[in-house]
């Protein structure tokens, strides 16, 4: 059987319905019930970036020998406690890479040059009143990249397009990288314009963005997070924005998803996009072919199509 643990993708669940025995963890009214019935036919578990494999589901299946997850980022799989028990991980680097660096790009150019807020502006009829606001121009701003992963190279490659200076902090440098390095995030927000999250969460980055390094970005200054909420310290981002600390944000993620903070909502200095990093057809359809490639590789005794290596050291960035 496989247990699915987060309405994610019809396409996938389609699959899988089809090829095995599959329980949908987001139906069942009466987990212990439930697992005492099912639990030791339960060989795989299917997981999201919301919804993963924590030691409390993975200790609730004795039978469990896969993980693999419908999303790059892994922080919401015990992967010490996979590692100590034996269960093999997947997860689907690569094929959405292109996705989330886009929609960076796109958090930039609707946060700077207000998009978001002009079209709400036309179709409230309040051009007939006047000309919009003029915004912050673009191209040729200093970006800076906390993480220089897939997901970070990629960011950079497409500002470098709009003329825009690349700096980036990381846990070492980077010794084949043309960009800046910063050897402090709080040192990489004094140097840019726009500082953009594209790191792994893991207790390291947890809050990576707080106080000090929001007031070292500056009122001039952009956060652009498609990494996960919890990088940011929220309610410091939240005081900065209305007290217009920042100059602005672009966020596709939050601590408490799918909660959003409402004192954003009637911000103009800040655009919300409800963690759509991945969420094309063609990527989510290839990340499922990744989940669904894995787990056919697994249960055929074939090499795996994109392991996690195991252990990560609580230091190892699995860069997204
Ligand atoms: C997930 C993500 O794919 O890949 C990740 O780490 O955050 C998203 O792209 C999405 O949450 C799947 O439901």
């Amino acid at each position: 059987g496989v247990l699915m643990t987060f309405p994610m993708s019809t396409y996938l669940e389609q699959h899988l319905d089809t090829r095995y025995n599959l329980f949908r963890l987001w139906t069942i009214p009466d987990r212990p019930t439930f697992l005492k019935q099912h639990a030791s036919s339960i060989r795989a578990v299917v997981g999201n970036a919301n919804a993963g494999a924590d030691k409390e589901l993975i200790d609730s299946l004795p039978c469990l020998e896969i993980v693999s997850s419908f999303s790059v980022g892994l922080d919401k799989v015990d992967l010490g406690y996979c590692k100590e028990k034996g269960i093999r991980v997947t997860n689907t680097p690569d094929v959405l890479t292109d996705d989330v660096a886009d929609l960076a790009i796109g958090l930039m150019l609707s946060t700077l040059r207000g998009i978001c807020e002009s079209d709400r502006y036309v179709r409230g009829g309040l051009w007939k009143k006047g000309d919009f606001k003029l915004t912050t121009k673009f191209s040729g701003k200093k970006v800076g990249i906390i993480g220089l992963g897939r997901i970070g190279v990629a960011i950079a490659k497409r500002a470098e397009a709009f003329n825009c200076p690349i700096s980036y902090y990381s846990r070492s440098q980077k010794p084949d990288s043309k960009y800046k390095y910063l050897p402090s995030v709080v040192e990489l927000a004094a140097d840019c314009d726009i500082l953009v999250v594209a790191c792994p969460l893991t207790e390291e980055t947890r809050h990576i963005i707080n106080r000090e390094v929001l007031d070292a970005l500056g009122p001039k200054g952009f956060l652009i997070n498609i990494g996960r909420g919890p990088h940011v310290d929220e309610p410091e981002l939240v005081s900065a924005l209305v007290e217009r600390r920042i100059a602005g944000a672009g966020l596709d993620v939050f601590e408490n998803e799918p909660h959003v903070p409402e004192e954003l909502f009637g911000l103009d200095n800040v655009v919300l996009l409800p963690h759509v990093g991945s969420g094309t057809v063609e990527t989510r359809n290839a990340m499922a072919d990744l989940v669904i490639g894995n787990l056919e590789a697994h249960f055929n005794k074939k090499p795996l199509l994109t392991p996690v290596q195991l252990p990560i050291c609580p230091h190892t960035c699995l860069f997204y």
